[in-house]
């Protein structure tokens, strides 16, 4: 499998709804396009801000089809199947991507119930049965209920398909001990946008993340920056990141990161209910002005 074709930035692409909870199929792809012509290396789908998991079986595979049309063969796209209640659901999932010839998916483990370790391994198993494509492993345990140890994931390394992990945590030492017990065979994503710099540094080969489908110029810069040795630069694109993570975490939810594109003209549409669909209007109001603050240059 192809791990090094897989580097750079990618969005955890966010989902436009529509007041009834449908995906706006316009919106969708009018940020798609907007994403592309970023440079983006690739796109996330279905993952957490895309609200993979409050979707069904149905909406999911819409959001692929739509994607595909839009990206395949542009940037790699990566559809997290996860969440979505049994394993069948998941494998149906990865079937259709296979058949929708994107380049990889990925899964959060199996969620709610309190699973064996040889539960998880069978999971992950049949996902990777169900498909010839590259899986990775999404790794979030702040939302998924408890940490795999590294010696369990080292067990899953034995899965042939999968390739690495999207690794949404902040314990740097954990990640870079899971990548030197996996002798280079793993290759790992860093999901905390605001950590994106110094995960560089312990060996992840780009970001996966929900801010960089507001300011991605600042990830692709600090990813070229690093890589190009002015760490200088790269630390300033940090901080501006980070003033922009604690600003939309200020406000809250999905419905903040698409609030902040709508500054720069992009309508990434609702969030879709039990989620909270819009920031009130006041709200909306007193980000704009924060905002515009911090990022004069990136309103459009
Ligand atoms: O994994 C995202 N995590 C969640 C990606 O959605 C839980 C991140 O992009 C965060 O939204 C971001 C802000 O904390 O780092």
């Amino acid at each position: 499998m192809m791990k090094e074709n897989f580097s750079g930035v990618y969005a955890a692409l966010l989902t436009p709804f529509d007041e009834r909870g449908r995906i706006s199929e316009k919106k969708l792809r009018g940020l798609i396009r907007f994403e592309i012509g970023k440079g983006l290396n690739g796109l996330y789908i279905c993952g957490s801000t895309g609200e993979g998991i409050n979707m069904n079986v149905d909406e999911r595979k819409e959001v692929a089809e739509i994607v595909t049309e839009e990206a395949r063969g542009k940037v790699k796209v990566i559809v997290h199947v996860g969440g979505s209640t049994n394993t069948a659901n998941a494998m149906e999932l990865v079937k259709h991507a296979s058949k929708l010839k994107l380049d990889a998916v990925a899964s959060i483990p199996p969620i709610y119930y309190p699973f064996r370790f040889a539960d998880i391994f069978n999971y992950y198993q049949a996902l990777a049965e169900a498909s010839d494509l590259p899986l990775f492993i999404y790794y979030i345990p702040q939302l998924t209920g408890g940490a795999l140890s590294n010696d369990k994931l080292v067990e899953l390394g034995k899965i042939q398909n999968i390739i690495g992990i999207k690794y949404t945590a902040h314990d740097f030492f954990t990640l870079q001990d899971l990548l030197l017990k996996m002798d280079n065979r793993w290759i790992a994503f860093s999901g905390p946008d605001e950590m994106f710099l110094p995960a560089l540094t312990m060996g992840v080969v780009g970001s996966i993340g929900s801010t960089q489908n507001v300011i991605p110029e600042l990830f692709l810069e600090i990813y070229k920056s690093f890589h190009g040795g002015d760490m200088h630069r790269a630390m300033q694109c940090q901080q501006l990141v980070t003033r922009a993570v604690s600003l939309l975490i200020q406000y809250g939810g999905i419905a903040a990161w698409k609030t902040a594109l709508s500054f720069r003209g992009i309508d990434a549409g609702l969030c879709k209910p039990p989620l909270r669909i819009a920031l009130p209007d006041q709200d909306k109001a007193t980000m704009k002005k924060q905002w515009l603050k911090l990022f004069p240059e990136h309103v459009k």
